[in-house]
């Protein structure tokens, strides 16, 4: 069932015991919108707390550790964040994905898996959507909130450069600017540093690369991560680099995973659907950015997406060299 903001209030206002869940392979909003949330609930006198996921990022780790739930805790209530389906909750939090009480989301392709969803597809980030939770609980904003909230906008929304981002996320935005956070930091640190591993990461993909006409595909494996050191930080969002090629509309990035399955992460302009694309091999997200996961040998894989590929850009009549 989707809820609106009120209801949304309403769970949260009157619940406790409170497991906050995040996203398998974490990012910047699923940890900054949930460790804002869990902040606001414990500043309503509450108990809360976010699932302690291992596979948090060095990154991310100092803003969600101090929040992970001890191995003892039971929740009453469960509310996962930024999670499309049961499927993308973090391992950790694998045997609650199938009673989540609330979730709060931007994904247009949530699957309405909780009991209760806040769901808008309009947000940039479920950072926006926390923002409003907590203004609407009557919680002031502090530095403390703003900063995690600040995480979620900027990283989900590429430092506010996505297409996805609105007056609305701006002004939020805004507001949190005005709380006197370190943003220069967090932005210097987020996406402009890169490590020397990612730097030898790109490198490799572009060596790599395919284009054809308006889209691009590229691909790495173990073998490239091992060699070049790239840790889990560095291996993130790394499709959008492919964007970054002049005059590219739709990019192509596969990963060999450790499981022996391919990760396939697609990105578009807007008026291109990488969620379709990744829609044929049961996969989904946002209409420019998405993923998927395929079984096979590479080169049967390759093939797969490169075919759905041409039949997306077929679809807009642009360009398949
Ligand atoms: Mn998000």
């Amino acid at each position: 069932m989707k809820i609106a903001i009120p209801e949304a209030i309403a769970m949260l206002a009157a619940c406790d015991e409170i497991l906050l869940l995040t996203h398998r392979s974490p990012d910047g909003d699923t940890v900054g919108a949930a460790s804002a949330l869990c902040m606001a609930l414990r500043q309503l006198g509450k108990t809360a707390y976010l699932v302690a996921d291992p596979d948090m990022t060095p990154k991310l780790r100092p803003f969600s550790e101090q929040f992970f739930a001890p191995e003892q805790f039971e929740p009453r209530f469960v509310c996962a964040i930024d999670c499309a389906s049961s499927e993308q909750v973090c391992a950790a939090g694998r045997k609650y994905a199938e009673r989540v009480d609330l979730c709060i989301d931007h994904h247009p392709s949530n699957t309405l898996f909780s009991s209760a969803t806040l769901l808008d597809a309009d947000a940039a980030a479920s950072a926006e959507l926390v923002h409003e939770v907590i203004c609407a609980l009557g919680i002031p904003l502090t530095r403390e909130l703003a900063l995690p909230l600040y995480l979620g906008l900027a990283t989900d929304s590429g430092c506010f450069r996505y297409a996805d981002v609105t007056p609305r996320t701006l002004r939020y935005a805004a507001e949190m600017l005005a709380t006197g956070i370190d943003f220069y930091s967090l932005n210097r640190k987020f996406f402009e540093e890169k490590s020397r591993g990612r730097l030898a990461l790109e490198q490799r993909i572009f060596d790599h690369a395919e284009y054809h006409g308006d889209a691009v595909f590229g691909c790495y494996t173990l073998a490239d991560i091992a060699e070049t050191g790239a840790d889990e930080d560095d291996r993130n969002n790394l499709a959008s680099v492919l964007m970054q090629v002049e005059d590219i509309k739709l990019a192509l990035l596969l990963r060999e995973s450790a499981s022996g399955e391919w990760k396939l992460s697609a990105r578009s302009v807007p008026g291109v659907d990488a969620c379709s694309v990744c829609a044929n091999f049961g996969g989904g997200g946002h209409i420019t950015a998405a993923g998927a996961t395929l079984n096979g040998n590479f080169d049967d894989t390759r093939e797969k997406i490169l075919a759905a590929a041409k039949r997306e850009i077929d679809l807009r009549g642009l360009k398949w060299a």
